[in-house]
């Protein structure tokens, strides 16, 4: 018979939000809202097992001060947090961790999720948080809650891989936890446990998708890019990726998606028979766009695609400099993705992403990008400013020369991201970077058909 559990847990999504933190400037607070779609997974698992616990969600009806209240309510054995670095929430997990415990010591506190696969020595050795659990969360949290439930003996917390916690002062690392293989044996996220009209009427009222996971991991090795779950791919089956689509336009009435995947162009047989699957059972069902690369695309795919429900994709271009591109590594051939983009530009919509401020970047490298941007008379592009993310090649080397020293300050910093450049490692000057963005910002809008 299974055990009673009495576990008071608490998971918290909340909106990193601090003392100072709307003074700051440059600070791009999210005004759109999205399911916390890893926090649902854990606690579809926790359901599972039948832990009980309370949610708080402080992006759709909640403050930090209503959250801190109802800790003080409830007095949870453990609170569970998640987030992504940026946006200041290195130094709101200091904080927050900070008064929780001042509530009580005793609480556990556990954090997963990007930021925490991606800092997660920061995080255990600046902040009062006791468990950082780095990648795929669903196996690990079980096992630690259970270590914590049967009366916590720290020998045992060795035996749970995949986490960091501290010691007499020393951080442990107890072993990177192998990657779960059969992502259809994953749980979906339990939506229900969060307050989910509020997502729904918000996705409703605004036209945009519901976000669906249907792959994990990307075989790029980008320089500058962070991937949470690694260059493993594992994906959902097209049944399963479909059943999912159908709950949520049954139960939430919205067919329009958005596959948040890395590269949902990570698996070709795997789309193949998601889109036979369409076509044969629910033809004209849903609407549905992805993020994938621009080598990996065919008109004739897109064809068959946009026959079943495809409206748009996001590119994530990067330059339009084939050097820039070579010292991304990005493996990205510039003139066929010209090629390919020309071909299915007339048959959905495209969006495309692309950096400046990379290693070498230069007047005529972005020169390059804006007659990528021309050629294709690209009215949807999103400009970044090069930022620097812990876990990348391109961090790692700016350590090596000393471009950051402190890495604690650093991500202490990590506010809005992508708008200006925290560590210039260009050739142009900062004014000069934030002068090409809004250059190659304008280029694009000069394509809108606005009246
Ligand atoms: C959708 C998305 C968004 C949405 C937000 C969705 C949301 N509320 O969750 C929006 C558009 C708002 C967004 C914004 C940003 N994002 Co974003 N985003 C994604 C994307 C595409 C999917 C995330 C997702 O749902 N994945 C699927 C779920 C299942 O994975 P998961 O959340 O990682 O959860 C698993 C584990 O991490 C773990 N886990 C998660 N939470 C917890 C909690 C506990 C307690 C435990 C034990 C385990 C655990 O278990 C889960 C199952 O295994 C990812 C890329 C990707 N493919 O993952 C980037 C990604 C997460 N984003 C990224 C970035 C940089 C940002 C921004 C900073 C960008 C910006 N321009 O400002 C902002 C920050 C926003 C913020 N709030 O701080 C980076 C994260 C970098 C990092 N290491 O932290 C990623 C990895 C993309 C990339 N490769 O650069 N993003
Ligand atoms: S930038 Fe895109 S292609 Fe490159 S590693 Fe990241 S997800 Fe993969």
């Amino acid at each position: 018979m299974e055990s009673l559990k009495t576990l008071r847990i608490m998971i918290a999504n909340l909106k990193p939000h601090f003392e100072g933190y709307q003074k700051r400037s440059l600070v791009q607070r999210f005004s759109t809202l999205h399911f916390p779609i890893g926090l649902g997974i854990i606690a579809a698992v926790l359901k599972e097992k039948r832990w009980d616990y309370d949610v708080y969600d402080s992006y759709v009806n909640g403050t930090t001060g209503g959250f801190l209240k109802r800790v003080e309510k409830l007095l949870p054995d453990v609170v569970l947090l998640s987030g992504f670095l940026g946006n200041y929430s290195y130094r709101f997990c200091i904080e927050i961790a900070k008064k929780i415990k001042k509530i009580n010591r005793n609480i556990f506190i556990i954090i997963g999720g990007p930021m925490a696969t991606t800092i997660p020595e920061l995080l255990i050795s600046h902040t009062l948080i006791d468990f950082v659990v780095k990648g795929e969360g669903e196996l690990t949290i079980v096992e630690l809650l259970d270590v914590i439930e049967k009366n916590f003996i720290k020998e045992q917390v060795r035996s749970v891989r995949g986490i960091y916690f501290k010691e007499g002062g020393k951080i442990i690392f107890t072993g990177e936890r192998d990657r779960m293989m059969n992502l259809n044996a994953a749980l979906l996220p339990f939506y229900e446990a969060f307050p989910i009209e509020k997502y729904i009427s918000y996705l409703k009222n605004s036209g945009r998708c519901w976000e669906i996971s249907a792959s994990r991991g990307c075989y790029g090795r980008c320089r500058f890019c962070k991937l949470t779950f690694g260059k493993r791919i594992t994906c959902y089956s097209p049944e399963l990726i479909i059943k999912h689509m159908l709950y949520v336009k049954e139960n939430y009435g919205i067919e329009r998606f958005n596959f948040v995947d890395d590269n949902f162009l990570n698996s070709p047989r795997s789309i193949e028979e998601f889109i036979s699957l369409l076509k044969n059972k629910y033809p004209g069902e849903f609407k549905w766009r992805f993020q994938g690369r621009a080598d990996r695309i065919s008109m004739e795919m897109v064809e068959r695609m946009a026959e079943v429900g495809l409206f748009d994709i996001s590119f994530g271009i990067e330059s339009g400099s084939q050097d820039m591109l070579n010292r991304y590594d990005k493996n990205l051939d510039i003139k066929k993705a010209i090629l390919n983009l020309k071909s299915i530009k007339n048959l959905i919509d495209i969006h495309c992403t692309f950096i400046v401020g990379g290693p070498g970047e230069n007047w005529g490298t972005v020169k390059e990008t804006e007659r990528f941007i021309r050629q294709l008379k690209l009215n949807n592009a999103a400009i970044n400013i090069l930022t620097l993310f812990p876990g990348t090649i391109l961090y790692d080397e700016a350590i090596k020369s000393s471009f950051i020293r402190d890495e604690h300050r650093y991500a202490m910093n990590l506010g809005a991201m992508h708008v200006r450049p925290y560590v210039n490692i260009s050739d142009m000057s900062n004014d000069d970077l934030l002068k090409a963005r809004e250059m190659l910002t304008e280029t694009a809008a000069g394509f809108g058909d606005y009246i």
